[in-house]
């Protein structure tokens, strides 16, 4: 019966968004470019100019670190947020974006292959159904993915059976609305039996692409073209670089690496739409996991296709001291912010 209400409130809950949109759509149609100038974009949002539903106005809520709790050899207890939060997403360019935990892409999660995942999302968003689709498990996906109601929380148990580098998303409709805003990261799985290179492995990065659209704007994301496309990394362990999908901190706070390491990188295209060609200038990728599964292993490519929430392990050697740039090597998106550099000192 529970269930049953939930389902009524979430087509309620959508038909009124569905409204609000439209309302404002016929108010304020061309007034919502991510273009516009830098400094009025969070005043214009005050004043109810951008398509920020009544709720969200003046919200920005804190991130929240992810909690994470090992509590067999093989289960662990996850607990994430979705929350509205703000994210400078271009240089003075502020995107209120859905997140999980405040952070888009949301935090990396690390469980073991064969972990039992106890995942609770607490969703503090205060308008909008959200949910969690993790790419990494077998599921009943309207079950186990089911919407959380704003102000509640919801606990789902399932089994990450396969090691590898996984998208996660928000799987509430409309999906392309909620993985576009920002609800979107990655989990990675390790394999059982390490993978066949770990002794050569100096250091390891996480590197996540993802674009940003009209704030938004349904139409823009279905039918219009990314305005951004960024990377960002993610803290593997405490202290390191961790940052949101923008188009200039990877580019100002390069990722270190000294001359003659191996370098590892968990990568992900967690789009929403588009395809990464993954690709570091100036070496070559020496080992390749597709998807991140020790069995798709792959020697000696310049780069790897990613396909939307497609993910993989890289492993290449910097030779020489220098600023490596990182791209997708469709460069149209280079322009629009897909780079990030590792720099390699002595
Ligand atoms: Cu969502």
């Amino acid at each position: 019966m529970k269930v049953k209400k939930s389902v009524i409130l979430s087509v309620l809950i959508s038909m009124l968004l569905l409204f609000t949109v439209a309302c404002t759509n016929d108010e304020e149609v061309g007034s919502n470019n991510l273009d516009e100038s830098e400094d009025t974009s969070l005043a214009e949002e005050e004043n109810g100019e951008f398509e920020v539903i009544q709720p969200h106005v003046g919200l920005n809520q804190e991130p929240v670190p992810v909690k994470m709790e090992r509590i067999g050899e093989n289960e662990v207890n996850i607990e994430m947020t979705s929350q509205i939060t703000d994210i400078e997403i271009d240089e003075g360019l502020i995107y209120k974006a859905w997140t999980f935990n405040g952070e888009a892409p949301g935090p990396v999660v690390v469980v073991n292959e064969g972990d039992i995942i106890n995942f609770t999302l607490k969703n503090l968003d205060p308008a909008i159904p959200h949910s969690m689709d993790f790419h990494a498990v077998h599921a009943s996906p309207k079950r186990d993915f089911a919407d959380v109601m704003p102000n509640e929380e919801g606990t789902f148990t399932y089994q990450a059976n396969y090691p590898g580098v996984f998208m996660y998303h928000c799987g509430t409709p409309s999906v392309l609305a909620h993985i576009a805003n920002g609800m979107h990261g990655v989990i990675i799985v390790m394999p059982k039996d390490g993978y066949p290179t770990d002794d050569e492995i100096d250091s390891e990065f996480v590197l996540i692409q993802n674009e940003w659209y009209k704030y938004n704007d349904l139409d823009d994301m279905k039918n219009g073209v990314p305005s951004q496309v960024v990377f960002s990394t993610k803290a593997l362990n405490e202290g390191d670089l961790n940052t949101n999908g923008t188009t200039y901190d990877l580019k100002e706070t390069p990722l270190q690496a000294k001359v003659g390491e191996k370098i590892r990188m968990y990568i992900n295209n967690v789009g929403p739409n588009e395809i990464s060609s993954f690709h570091v200038v100036g070496t070559v990728l020496d080992d390749v996991y597709v998807d991140g599964n020790p069995y798709n292993h792959m020697k000696g490519l310049q780069t790897i296709i990613l396909p939307a929430s497609g993910g993989a392990v890289v492993e290449f050697t910097v030779k020489e001291p220098g600023l490596y740039p990182i791209v997708t090597h469709q460069f149209n998106h280079v322009e629009k912010g897909a780079l990030a550099y590792l720099e390699v000192t002595e």
